[in-house]
């Protein structure tokens, strides 16, 4: 049985981080072990929440992982809460060298930086990014990464540009999510080979939607599925999940409600 160390913050309401890609990975028959790098009572995308920043206590949390000779065929990154945590995320990374390295570089969406995260911070992602075998940054995060100013509407011309700066840091394979794109919403994969997978757009944006996605494709990419297998698929997933919570009027704070459709990945 495939394991994935998910290193992620723990937030307790607003399905994001750890609390989406647990149940995601267990659904699709793989083990997930997290590693916190935070624990809040709520992601920030709410006006008010506790913050619990888990930085000391990481390395020997991760230390005793060695001390038991535990090895992981995927390490996923995500939300990161101080600066020191990328340092020890990324020497986790070095010292993992037959992991798949997944790195959803989490800082910001829609333009804006996330509450947590500190200039230094984006900067220091560029280097976990530049490890990683795939990367899942949305337009803001990509943006940040390639040093171009964001906007609402990308040409397909300037995403792959900033795709190629994406690559220029290191990584294989870059999966750029939530392009708008004629009426439809688009994930770029730009890798050995190029492809777009479109999907219709739902106008409500919930959050942890790159989380969700980002779970889905590590899940996928576990059970040995091509980049394109795994991104189209992951695509569908959110689709289906995000109209349903629209039917049924969740809230975009409180994420999408996924849990229904667990029971169908295949
Ligand atoms: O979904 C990204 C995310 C993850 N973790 C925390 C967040 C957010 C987005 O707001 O606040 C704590």
């Amino acid at each position: 049985m495939k394991k994935v160390a998910a290193i992620n913050d723990l937030s307790g309401f607003g399905r994001c981080s750890i609390t989406v890609a647990l149940p995601v990975l267990s659904a699709h028959g793989v083990q997930c072990c997290p590693v916190p790098t935070a624990i809040l009572s709520n992601h920030t995308g709410f006006g008010t929440y506790f913050f619990d920043d888990y930085s000391d206590k990481m390395t020997p949390y991760i230390e005793n992982w060695k001390k038991l000779g535990l090895e992981f065929d995927c390490i996923y990154t995500g939300f990161l809460g101080s600066e020191k945590q990328i340092d020890i995320v990324e020497n986790f990374i070095k010292q993992s060298e037959d992991s798949t390295i997944l790195v959803d570089p989490v800082m910001g969406d829609g333009g804006k930086i996330y509450s947590t995260y500190t200039p230094v911070m984006c900067e220091k992602m560029k280097r976990l990014v530049s490890l990683a075998e795939v990367v899942t940054p949305n337009t803001t995060e990509a943006a940040i990464l390639a040093g171009v100013e964001y906007k609402e509407n990308f040409t397909d011309e300037e995403i792959w540009c900033i795709a190629e700066k994406i690559h220029e840091l290191g990584a294989k394979n870059v999966v750029i999510t939530g392009v708008h794109r004629n009426g439809r919403i688009a994930n770029f994969v730009s890798g050995p080979e190029r492809f777009v997978a479109e999907s219709e757009e739902i106008y409500v944006h919930y959050m942890g939607t790159g989380d969700l996605f980002a779970s889905m494709l590590c899940g996928y990419l576990m059970n040995d599925l091509t980049l394109e297998e795994a991104v189209k698929k992951s695509a569908a997933f959110v689709y289906k999940t995000t109209k349903y919570s629209l039917e049924i009027g969740e809230k975009k704070e409180n994420g999408v409600a996924f849990e229904k459709f667990l029971k169908e990945i295949e």
